[in-house]
């Protein structure tokens, strides 16, 4: 497989004339599908002026650490659409009716039946331990459904009363529009290794917490490889001679684990059972020879649920994973001589302080990639959060030819990739249309919100060759 870095990384940075003229094409179309959503919302929203007051379906979103909905809603028969959009595990109680979802994990969803709540103002928060005291505390009005003018403020309600539909409809056109939009840093650049005099490649990793823009001017604390979400890039050949010099800078201990990747025992990065935890301010040597061929990627693996997610992750590939030439796959020839222009390490994240992200960025921050009709993509899916992840690419189908680096006797064609967390797969496609074709997972609360688009999205922008 080609090492196609250089076109990579310059195919992320310069967007070429034109493609915001794309964009404004399909952003045409999801206009269209936006407001057939939206008649269908206001018909299926109840609402009706008889003076009964219609049953109605408020909308919560719980996050780190807030609790999204409407600030006003009138009296009526009344159920809660909980989702947790977040990472860590969230709930929603009343407080003074004691009415409580169940514990939500990041993407789960509940549906509360919560009655006809009376005219007065209710506490709705969360009761996870400190999540409340965190922010996640909001107060409801109810008010009496004769005089429920008012409101309309409220984002997450969507009862068909108070809604603004025209504003949800330009959140997620203005969403939409402000990508590709530059945010500082990037994640997954190939890291260079020292060759020391017996050939051994030689790496340095320092871990640190650095401020890292996930989304257009917000800036998290990740937890960070080299500065860099996700870390920088590793590659090397079968055979090498490995030494990754890791510095730890974090406030607490650390360890890295090669995820896929064949060690002795004593450098699989399982502190303390297989060596002592690396402290904050201490620093410690990994070495290894590599033995085959692998899509692997390293990651912490001391309080992972909390450094991984926060960004301590990065692609690890060794040697070349081969892709299934001149193979017939469903009728479908691949060609024996094909070469690969873009080769696309891409890690899934959606939790920690990181959040719902493509290599470390949220859509509209989310790198764009820049092809010509014909060209050949490898794309290496990783998943290094808590949830699985529908990898979607519209048009083009994906053909799957490797799993956790391991090449497939029977590849097969699939437009959605599910990819859980701790996979890999490897996946061939051609650009075989000009356009902008959107590139998302297909859990939809990880690529949209009611301030629009966000998250898991990006887009191959396809030149006429
Ligand atoms: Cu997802």
């Amino acid at each position: 497989m080609p090492q196609d870095y250089d076109l990579f990384v310059s195919s992320q940075s310069d967007t070429p004339a034109g493609a915001f003229d794309k964009l404004l094409l399909i952003v045409g179309v999801v206009a269209a599908a936006a407001l057939i959503l939206a008649v269908f919302g206001i018909a299926s929203g109840g609402g009706g002026d008889s003076g009964e007051a219609a049953p109605q379906t408020i909308s919560w979103e719980l996050s780190e650490f807030s609790i999204d909905g409407p600030a006003q809603i009138s009296s009526a028969p009344t159920s809660f659409q909980v989702v947790n959009v977040g990472g860590q595990i969230h709930n929603l109680v009343i407080e003074e009716t004691g009415q409580s979802s169940p514990d939500l994990a990041g993407g789960e969803s509940a549906v509360m039946n919560v009655g006809d709540l009376q005219p007065g103002t209710y506490t709705i928060f969360c009761s996870i331990a400190g999540h409340r005291e965190a922010g996640m505390e909001t107060q409801l009005v109810v008010s009496s459904s004769a005089g429920s003018t008012g409101g309309g403020e409220g984002h997450g309600g969507h009862s068909g009363e108070n809604v603004d539909w025209e504003a949800l409809d330009q959140a997620m056109m203005d969403s939409m529009l402000a990508f590709p939009a530059e945010t500082e840093g990037l994640g997954n650049q190939p890291l260079e290794p020292r060759i020391l005099p017996d050939g051994t490649k030689e790496f340095e990793l320092e871990v640190a917490i650095v401020p890292w823009e996930v989304e257009p001017g917000v800036f998290v604390d990740a937890w960070a490889y080299n500065g860099q979400v996700p870390g920088p890039m590793i590659r090397v050949d079968v055979g090498d001679k490995v030494r990754v010099l890791v510095d730890n800078q974090l406030p607490m201990g650390t360890d890295i684990h090669w995820h896929g990747i064949a060690t002795p025992n004593n450098m699989d990065g399982v502190a303390p059972l297989t060596q002592d935890l690396i402290k904050s301010g201490e620093s410690f040597v990994y070495e290894f020879t590599t033995r085959k061929p692998a899509i692997g990627m390293y990651h912490a693996h001391h309080h992972a649920q909390m450094q991984v997610t926060n960004g301590l992750f990065g692609a690890f590939i060794i040697g070349d994973t081969p892709v299934p030439r001149g193979m017939t796959v469903s009728g479908v020839e691949i060609p024996a001589d094909l070469t690969i222009d873009h080769e696309i390490p891409m890690i899934l994240n959606d939790a920690g302080v990181i959040g719902l992200s493509l290599n470390g960025k949220s859509f509209p921050a989310t790198q764009p990639y820049v092809g010509k009709v014909g060209d050949w993509v490898v794309v290496h899916y990783y998943n290094e959060g808590l949830q699985i992840h529908p990898m979607h690419q519209h048009q083009f189908p994906q053909l799957v030819f490797a799993k956790d680096g391991i090449p497939l006797d029977q590849p097969y064609w699939s437009d959605t990739v599910n990819v859980a967390p701790g996979e890999r797969y490897s996946v061939l496609l051609q650009l075989e249309d000009p356009g902008v074709w959107v590139w998302h997972c297909h859990i939809l609360t990880h690529v949209e919100r009611d301030e629009g688009m966000f998250g898991m999205v990006t887009a191959w922008i396809v030149e006429e060759a």
